[in-house]
């Protein structure tokens, strides 16, 4: 068995390469929450491996039961002869949920007419943002940020926007508005930097700054937070004006997320200025990162507040089906690699193939074979009616939008959107205007936007 490595001590942070953006005035607030971690016993919480043999990688019989990503068998032949096979339709491996309603909800098809625009077509995109004045704000791939006008005009880069490097394969979250951006002009953005050095970690920032008058430029840039290891994939700006970060697991099967000091999968949660907030659930576990807020994930792409209620759910991939809808609550271990509803990447089970355990959350619902979720966010505006109150989630090896009908906090219904058009989907927003706003993962990205069907 692979044992996990020990947990890294934090004087990584002396070694990490400096941009120009890190030369902060809130320096003094970063290194006071590093000289808190250094101090922490860095053992408390570890997860270890379950000892004994390596057991052989199952296999199971392929289809012919793929709802779990295209919908039917008849879609998936339909799809496969458009847009190509996908590599998840046939993986046979079908878990029993723990709740009957858990996973594979009745396939429904709304009423809902619309059309799709493509709004712009700009390089490969991570996550939006909607500004006031109608544009979108909009993170690349590769670095960087453009403005793409309400008529699809696409910006130059904006000025200012720190280097990156990325950890598997996204590098970047959106950029996050603050809640009183419209005032201030105040977003977050957070981002990994490539280790300085063959066998140091890769580190994760958060950075403040203001989005300069003209909008082609983002100026006050400072460092609020920063961790090795932190592989930022999601900011969502909480109620209560804190920062939830969503931070993923690199290896296949953890061991990270369980790891009460590691912010290898895990939500963060910092105020806006990078402080520890008094009331986060681990500040009394000894040894704990103080910023943690939930813990044993894998890899979070999508995080949104039910706008009805104020909690957080996000959208996780796991390595091999298993993919997670979860509704967070404070302090909550959501099980990875304890348990899980997915394997890892080579096919082996992950821990025995447990799904449940006591004290373990569970999702509210999962994708088995792998739909790869992304962007997520409530729909709860005005101009498609049938969808008031849904959950949309991008799917990137799913090729799709999926739409969740919910009832009570629970998935009722499961609809699967622009199937037809064979792309990945990486972010899915609802505009200002009520429409909805969707990323494809592909290089040229493309922005598309949803419009109800004229009567
Ligand atoms: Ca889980």
């Amino acid at each position: 068995m692979v044992k996990p490595p020990a947990p890294r001590r934090t004087a990584e942070f002396a070694t990490l390469r400096e941009t120009p953006v890190s030369k902060t005035r809130n320096a003094t607030k970063a290194a006071t929450a590093l000289s808190l971690i250094m101090s922490l016993t860095p053992t408390a919480g570890a997860w270890s491996q379950p000892a004994g043999t390596p057991a052989a990688i199952p296999s199971f019989p392929t289809g012919p039961d793929y709802a779990g990503v295209s919908g039917s068998p008849a879609q998936n032949d339909r799809l496969a002869a458009l847009c190509g096979a996908n590599r998840n339709v046939k993986d046979g491996y079908v878990p029993k949920p723990l709740l009957v309603d858990q996973t594979r909800a009745a396939q429904v098809k709304s009423k809902q007419a619309f059309s799709v625009e493509v709004l712009a077509s700009l390089d490969r995109s991570v996550a939006m943002a909607f500004l006031p004045d109608g544009s979108l704000l909009v993170s690349q791939r590769a670095g960087g940020l453009r403005r793409v006008s309400a008529t699809g005009q696409v910006s130059a880069p904006l000025k200012g926007t720190p280097e990156i490097s990325g950890v598997m394969g996204t590098s970047n979250t959106g950029p996050v508005l603050d809640r009183d951006f419209a005032k201030t002009r105040i977003l977050y953005y957070g981002y990994t930097l490539a280790p300085r050095a063959k066998g140091e970690p890769y580190a994760g920032r958060i950075l403040k700054a203001r989005l300069s008058a003209d909008g082609a430029a983002l100026e006050d840039a400072e460092t609020i937070f920063e961790q090795p290891n932190l592989a930022p994939r999601r900011i969502v700006q909480a109620r209560d004006g804190t920062l939830l970060i969503a931070s993923a697991e690199v290896a296949s099967g953890g061991p990270n997320p369980q790891s009460m000091t590691d912010p290898r999968g895990k939500i963060l949660r910092i105020a806006t200025d990078g402080a520890i907030p008094k009331d986060n659930p681990f500040l009394k576990t000894p040894g704990a990162n103080p910023a943690l807020y939930a813990i044993g994930f894998r890899d979070i792409q999508g995080a949104a507040l039910n706008p009805k209620t104020g909690e957080l759910w996000v959208g996780e991939n796991e390595p091999m089906g298993g993919d997670e809808l979860n509704r967070i609550k404070l302090g909550g271990n959501y099980g990875f690699p304890l348990i899980s509803y997915g394997r890892e990447n080579s096919g082996a089970m992950i821990n025995g193939g447990k799904t449940a355990q006591d004290g373990l959350e569970q999702p509210v619902y999962f994708w088995t074979p792998s739909i790869a979720p992304s962007g997520l966010t409530f729909y709860d505006g005005k101009a498609f009616p049938a969808w008031k109150n849904s959950v949309f989630l991008g799917a990137m090896s799913g090729r799709q939008l999926v739409r969740l009908d919910l009832k009570n906090g629970r998935v009722v219904g499961e609809e699967k959107l622009l199937m037809d058009r064979c792309k990945r989907t990486k972010d899915v927003g609802q505009g200002p205007d009520g429409l909805i706003y969707v990323i494809t993962d592909e290089s040229p990205s493309e922005i598309l936007r949803l419009v109800p069907a004229r009567k």
